[in-house]
């Protein structure tokens, strides 16, 4: 009891001391600002004696190291993680307060590092939290991306995007290592030269390196996020300056930092654009060496570079690390091609994240040549070598004027792996079908995961609480120990606690959603969420079209029992994707009129929140009912969102899509929503011509639904608004939306049966939260350091 007090007034000093000597304030006047930066310094300084020793323990033990390379990290804040982590909400609390401060409003003031898209980036952000927790040796590598992914607010219900500038205000988390610069070349020509290939680059840009260190649970241990940022060679032009052209004097500073100036905003779906391609060699490269100087400051032997060093692929982004080493060995270092090639496959390995054919990346190769004409070279090679052992023409890394990336990552790869065991299973028969028959043994499955820290514990304190006084803390760095909540399930005083934590998290999201956006909200009503990117194959068109065909059943017959529910939507388009920014616009017009419907309003809600982030999810996933998660099935890779909600005690409505399938086997299918159809019955499906017009025959409430649509019910104003949405579902419907819909509405009034008997539905719920450990990101790294790796926890 001494030793707390104590160590919180230390705290208390320590926070004092930062909003003094760093950010030169007195308490008197001091805003939320000020009080953020401070207490981030005094937590930071927490996490860095953890960080120097994580580092020096790998130097000492020389440990194999793990580099996990990725264009997105969707961090989000970092303070409450921080904290959370650190075990210090009541020390930190308790400071705040004996200064008048409220810790809520001081973490809120943190912008959101939104450095990703969605499912993919979270996943890099949810595996750096499991890595420092497990204690693996790990460094992420990044863009520093100066706009993340845009803010999106709503005109008239449609879609606006402004920049985001998370960096406008001093981050405190980072550190910038100004020592640490490296050059990439772009373009130029290759030489022989006395005996060697040299490659001569037209265009160089330097590549700092900003260090945030990441600390794992109870501050065990703390690896490194190191992203790049782009800088000029010669950043400032003094002769064009003294000659009165200042624009031109700064050009090539200018130039250099569009490289890391915007992520690009498309989730799944890929442009050929050549800033992209830029993006992607800058931060590889400027990777590989990084890598290669540290293994150099401890070795001297090249070929003990696999045994001292994994690198994973996230997604064929960074596909380009590959030749990049190889190069360096080759060229560089004298090796020859062969055992460059050796080499460079033992370090290498891959993750697919989806299967979409627009995700595949493919380049130009008259582009690709023109920026990396030694890569092209190298490319070829390792194809002709790919070649020679095994004559196959389809199985390409080039053909058709075009790299493929995705060939090209699994041939170099030691192991190319999926993210669910539905995905890992169709990437076998489908896109590496053929590569996969030559090499049985390189495709493994690691089902994705969520760190338990962020998206239980910190998000959804009043259920941790309750599941620690019932099971103990062990929980919190190892999931699986949920299961040992089933027995409390049985007990209803406990199960009434349990929803009681459930309400009262509803609650808070009614005060946050009536305080910022002027709508009240039921909170007695079922709160059925869909949350994530907008995309056809995630159709939330299925969602909106069968809430119309409720609101219009529910308006034939107003006095029925119906189930009251409140229907949340969240998730950002991308900017050229039209439709799905129409169907962001249709929701928030069905919004208005079903809202303001005096008919249905007692049961029916509608309500699209802006600006979706990992802040928001954090407050929307404690507080569902009901997880929708009804991609048509083939199409989602995982979903993790899915594994959020359910850990959260939200059963699912879902297809047998991604993760969902590991999902339903866990919880058990009592307690999962399924419909639809499986992915081979959609392959069979689309192939009969008028598929979508027969499931329209069949269901007059489909067929009603869709001519809201077409009459303008949502738009009086403009009532042609969405024709084309109705016709492209009448006479297209690539993702199946209509020959879903009967079966969906079918589980949906199965769900509202389930409300009704609370205490049931309280079962079920709990029985999702206590049944959900094995999604822990934690047994997710555990796979990946085992199966793909080798590597180990240096915690003792
Ligand atoms: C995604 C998949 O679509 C998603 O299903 C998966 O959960 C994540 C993480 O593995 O990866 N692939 C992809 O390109 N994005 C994803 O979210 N953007």
């Amino acid at each position: 009891m001494a030793r707390s007090v104590q160590t919180s007034s230390n705290f208390r000093d320590a926070l004092l001391r930062h909003l003094t000597y760093t950010m030169g304030k007195d308490p008197e006047h001091a805003q939320p600002f000020d009080w953020r930066m401070a207490l981030s310094h005094a937590i930071r300084d927490r996490i860095v004696d953890t960080w120097v020793a994580s580092t020096r323990k790998t130097y000492e033990q020389d440990g194999k190291r793990v580099y996990y390379l990725s264009m997105e990290f969707l961090i989000g804040r970092l303070l409450e993680d921080g904290i959370f982590n650190l075990d210090m909400v009541e020390e930190a609390k308790e400071a705040l307060e004996s200064f008048g401060m409220d810790m809520r409003t001081i973490l809120d003031d943190e912008p959101d590092a939104a450095l990703g898209n969605g499912g993919l980036g979270r996943l890099a952000a949810c595996f750096l939290d499991s890595l420092s927790t497990i204690g693996c040796p790990a460094y992420g590598y990044g863009i520093r991306y100066e706009n993340g992914l845009f803010k999106q607010s709503f005109v008239d219900g449609c879609q606006v995007e402004s920049p985001e500038t998370w960096l406008q205000e001093p981050h405190p988390w980072e550190f910038e290592r100004p020592e640490v610069r490296i050059n990439i070349g772009f373009g130029g020509d290759v030489h022989f030269e006395n005996g060697k290939t040299v490659w001569r680059p037209a265009e160089m840009i330097q590549a700092e390196a900003f260090d945030t260190p990441i600390v794992g649970w109870q501050g065990r241990w703390a690896n490194t996020l190191r992203l790049w940022a782009g800088r000029a060679v010669d950043p400032f032009d003094l002769d064009l300056f003294n000659s009165g052209d200042f624009a031109a004097a700064s050009e090539h500073e200018a130039l250099a930092r569009t490289i890391s100036r915007v992520l690009y905003p498309e989730d799944s779906n890929e442009a050929g654009k050549e800033l992209r391609l830029k993006q992607e060699y800058f931060f590889s490269a400027a990777s590989i060496r990084d890598i290669l100087r540290r293994f150099d400051s401890q070795h001297n032997d090249l070929k003990l570079l696999p045994e001292k060093i994994a690198i994973q692929l996230n997604d064929t982004h960074p596909a380009i690390a590959g030749p990049e080493l190889l190069r360096i060995l080759h060229d560089e270092r004298g090796l020859s091609f062969e055992e460059a090639l050796h080499i460079t496959h033992h370090c290498m390995n891959y993750t697919n994240h989806t299967l979409l054919p627009e995700a595949l990346e493919r380049w130009d190769e008259r582009l690709f040549g023109r920026l990396l004409p030694r890569h092209l070279d190298i490319i070829n090679r390792i194809d002709d070598a790919h070649y020679k052992a095994n004559p196959h023409r389809t199985l390409s890394a080039r053909s058709d004027g075009q790299v493929k990336m995705g060939e090209l990552s699994f041939i170099m790869a030691n192991r190319v792996n999926g993210v669910s065991a539905l995905h890992t299973d169709l990437m076998k028969q489908t896109v590496f079908k053929e590569l996969n028959a030559l090499h049985p043994d390189r495709i493994v499955n690691e089902t994705n995961g969520v760190t338990p820290r962020r998206w239980l514990h910190s998000c959804n304190p009043a259920l941790s609480g309750l599941i620690t006084e019932t099971i103990g803390e062990d929980w919190i760095a190892d999931l699986e120990q949920l299961e040992k909540l089933e027995p409390s399930i049985e007990d209803q005083g406990w199960l009434d606690r349990f929803t009681d934590v459930k309400n009262a998290n509803k609650a808070a999201l009614c005060d946050y959603v009536a305080g910022v956006h002027g709508v009240n909200l039921n909170p007695e009503a079922m709160f059925d969420i869909q949350i994530k990117r907008m995309h056809e194959y995630k159709r939330q068109h299925l969602n909106i079209l069968e809430t119309i065909a409720h609101w219009q059943e529910i308006r034939d017959n107003p006095t029925a029992d119906w189930v009251p529910r409140v229907k949340i939507f969240a998730g950002k388009a991308a900017q050229g994707y039209h439709f799905a920014k129409d169907i962001i616009h249709l929701i928030n017009d069905v919004a208005k009129l079903v809202n303001a419907d005096a008919a249905t309003r007692d049961v029916l809600q509608v309500i699209f929140l802006p600006n979706y982030n990992v802040s928001l999810a954090e407050r929307l996933v404690p507080a569902a009912d009901l997880s929708e998660q009804i991609s048509t099935a083939g199409k989602e890779a995982s979903g993790t969102g899915n594994m959020k909600f359910a850990l959260n005690g939200a059963p699912t409505i879902g297809t047998l899509d991604g993760a969902n399938v590991e999902i339903r086997d866990h919880v058990g299918k009592e307690n999962f929503f399924l419909f639809g159809m499986l992915a081979d019955e959609v392959m069979q499906r689309r192939m009969m011509h008028d598929h979508a017009q027969q499931a329209i025959n069949a269901d007059p409430r489909l067929g009603r639904a869709l001519e809201a649509l077409r009459d303008g019910t949502f738009s009086p104003e403009d009532p042609g608004r969405y024709t084309h949405i109705a016709d492209n579902l009448t006479w297209s419907d690539y993702f199946l939306v209509c020959s879903d819909f009967t079966d969906y509405w079918r589980a949906q009034r199965e769900v509202d049966k389930a409300y009704q008997d609370r205490k049931a539905w309280a079962k079920m719920a709990a029985l999702n939260t206590a049944r959900s450990g094995w999604f822990s990101s934690d047994r997710t790294i555990h796979g990946y350091m085992c199966d793909i790796w080798g590597a180990k926890s240096l915690i003792p």
